[in-house]
């Protein structure tokens, strides 16, 4: 496409959340060339390409967003804003997980949607009103003809992943009522960029939104920000509140300081991303060398937290099991399994880090705090953690 720019070549990756069985670790693996694009016109931040929904969101997906305490504190808090200020009679939740956001809510008035159907599974078995479909028109028509309009979409992680945005849009305002809101929440593509987290790209993250690209593509659907919170979650996320734009709520103060922030920081100039490319480049050079001292230095090194952004880290830096012994993950679908490309053993976390490591790789770095405070006596006694943004270093 001509307004199109690719700016970054992170190499060939493979599907970011397919962990793999010990028989699969003998077999190619599917791969694709994971490069990010930044379409001048729309402002849009996008990979160019990815796999089919089918391919990574089935009834195989591991990733769970109870699993940390962070995330689940972060929806009560949201749930309890919404109810004091919102007040929805129905909510519609699309990418609902394992429920963390839903079990906020009265099982009357909430609607979740999961296509992962063994994760959608666990909210069915609490008696939640969930789906196991992909959000689309079609689906939108049905739940509108059987459910009537919803006054609040909420939407966390999800919108980034699918790639038709036309239809995620046209959908939402199908069902959504005349002064309903939507409260999308993603990473934010300022963030990612200030803090040179690359790693938010991956074959689900589709899209890295910033205001300035998101609010180009809701003109299109009569949608309009009118409030945003930044968030500290996942390393920087924006949660966005929208409206219909014949919705007469006020635009908040915070949309404009966004905006500001977004232009300052040149996040519609072509330039912005090339400076980036080149920060990305010489994170890459630094962590592989960090890697390698440790490793002269024979000494032990694991990973904590086997992410689906680590996975873009690990095969972009070719950093696999001969470096990093083994990742500890409190996913029970991850455990026993192995990374995907670079092969790194997952095990259970068992309470605590093992005496004989000297060095580990935090893969979940958003939840460096929550992790940080769990480990205490591992850091108390030496230990050490390697991280990679802003910039490689060892903590
Ligand atoms: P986490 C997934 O990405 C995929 P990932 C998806 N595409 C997305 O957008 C984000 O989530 C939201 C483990 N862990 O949340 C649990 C510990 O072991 O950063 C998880 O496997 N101990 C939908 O995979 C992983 O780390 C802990 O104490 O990049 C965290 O994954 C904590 C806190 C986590 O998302």
């Amino acid at each position: 496409m001509k307004n199109k720019i690719e700016f970054l070549d992170l190499g060939q990756q493979p599907l970011a959340n397919y962990y793999l069985t010990k028989s699969q670790i003998k077999n190619k693996e599917r791969k694709y060339r994971l490069i990010v694009c930044f379409n001048e016109k729309n402002k849009l931040v996008s990979i160019k390409k990815t796999f089919s929904s089918k391919m990574m969101f089935n009834n195989k997906y591991p990733y769970r967003s109870s699993m940390s305490q962070t995330m689940q504190k972060s929806f009560k808090e949201l749930s309890q804003q919404i109810k004091k200020e919102i007040k929805p009679k129905k909510i519609l939740e699309i990418g609902s997980n394992d429920g963390s956001f839903l079990k906020n809510f009265n099982k009357d008035i909430s609607i979740g949607i999961e296509p992962c159907a063994n994760v959608e599974k666990i909210t069915k078995i609490q008696k939640f009103n969930t789906i196991p479909k992909y959000w689309n028109l079609e689906l939108a028509k049905n739940i509108l003809k059987n459910h009537g309009s919803v006054d609040l979409v909420y939407s966390a992680n999800t919108i980034s992943h699918i790639k038709n945005l036309n239809d995620v849009f046209r959908s939402i305002n199908l069902v959504l009522s005349k002064n309903g809101v939507l409260i999308l929440e993603d990473p934010s593509l300022l963030e990612c960029l200030k803090k040179n987290t690359y790693d938010q790209f991956y074959n689900e993250h589709i899209y890295v939104f910033s205001y300035l690209s998101l609010k180009n593509i809701l003109k299109e659907y009569n949608l309009e920000i009118y409030k945003i919170d930044t968030l500290s979650i996942h390393g920087g996320s924006n949660r966005y509140f929208i409206k219909k734009i014949q919705n007469q709520i006020k635009i908040d103060k915070s949309v404009k300081k966004q905006q500001k922030k977004e232009k300052k920081y040149g996040l519609d100039k072509k330039n912005t991303y090339v400076k980036f490319k080149k920060r990305v480049e010489i994170s890459k050079k630094k962590l592989i060398a960090i890697f390698e001292q440790c490793k002269s230095n024979n000494k032990k090194i694991i990973g904590y937290g086997a992410t689906a952004k680590s996975t873009t880290i690990l095969n972009y830096c070719k950093i696999n099991n001969t470096t990093i012994d083994y990742f500890l993950d409190t996913t029970k679908d991850k455990q026993n399994k192995y990374t995907p490309g670079t092969k790194i053993k997952i095990k259970k976390y068992k309470g605590s880090i093992d005496k004989d490591v000297d060095y580990v790789f935090l893969g979940a770095w958003n939840f460096k705090k929550e992790i940080f405070i769990k480990e205490k006596k591992f850091i108390k006694s030496g230990g050490k953690f390697i991280i990679h943004t802003p910039y490689p270093k060892i903590l």
